[in-house]
């Protein structure tokens, strides 16, 4: 069974799933490994540097496309799709992950230090683009951070994550602008619970360097995902929806069924019947 059932995927474009962090087979977590690895080790547009730097630093695209209410869900649907593109270019069978942030720790394939070969997990760090780091220390204030990303969960004065209650509060909202409200605001505080005192998540500029991110957002996409099946026709206001994501080339019409984008996501709660 998937979530995805009461909708059904376009002919012709097969759906792939999107499972959770800790519900992956070894197997899987190899090729999300691998695939990474690989992107890390590209230098041009289709490598995870380029990515990761176009969230914050050092190509902020369109900050207010990002973060302003009403773009935060499709503007960042989109660029998950757009790197999960990427990393299937290196290896095809790797898809996105999702955090379910729930459960309060950081899934063990992302917190790993080590790989089971003994090699560096590239899920648990990744290295900041030295000219983002550059340009955060030229900023005024400076936003300074280490040169690979770090992560301090959970540290004195952070929110915590978010309950189980706190993601069904968000998804009984009626409407899309209420709802949106409710959710950026618990992926904000996901963000200040797994930067603490000096990892990148707690910071914009250099978030989405972390590779956690990406899980962090999967998860945020699949409540999303989930609320549109629980509110069909409730829908980002009409005004918009023509509107290009940029530097997507992807409208927000375009990023409203995720099967039609190939993918959805596998339930969390039933291991038998989990895809
Ligand atoms: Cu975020």
């Amino acid at each position: 069974m998937a979530v995805g059932t009461t909708s059904s995927p376009q002919a012709g474009a097969p759906v792939r799933w999107r499972r959770s962090a800790r519900r992956l087979t070894p197997g899987q977590v190899a090729l999300l490994r691998e695939a990474f690895t690989a992107t890390m080790a590209i230098g041009d547009e289709r490598g995870y540097n380029h990515f990761a730097g176009l969230h914050g630093l050092p190509r902020p695209m369109d900050c207010t496309v990002a973060h302003g209410r009403p773009f935060f869900l499709p503007w960042h649907r989109a660029y998950l799709y757009f790197f999960e593109r990427a990393l299937r270019d290196q290896v095809p069978e790797a898809m996105l992950t999702w955090w379910d942030w729930r459960t309060p720790t950081i899934p063990a394939v992302f917190a790993a230090e080590q790989d089971p070969e003994g090699r560096p997990n590239p899920l648990f760090s990744a290295p900041v683009d030295p000219i983002a780091l550059e340009q955060g220390a030229a900023a005024r204030p400076p936003v300074l951070a280490a040169e690979w990303t770090e992560r301090d969960p959970g540290a004195p004065g952070t929110p915590p994550l978010p309950t189980a209650q706190d993601v069904q509060s968000a998804l009984e909202q009626t409407d899309y602008s209420s709802f949106t409200e409710a959710l950026e605001e618990l992926h904000n505080r996901v963000h200040l619970w797994t930067g603490g005192r000096f990892g990148h998540m707690r910071l914009v500029e250099f978030s989405s360097f972390d590779p956690i991110f990406w899980a962090h957002h999967a998860m945020v996409d699949r409540i999303w995902r989930l609320w549109q099946l629980g509110h069909p026709g409730a829908r980002p206001p009409a005004s918009i929806l023509r509107t290009a994501l940029s530097p997507f080339p992807m409208t927000v019409e375009q990023t409203l069924d995720t099967t039609a984008l190939g993918y959805d996501y596998a339930v969390s709660t039933s291991s038998a019947s989990t895809p």
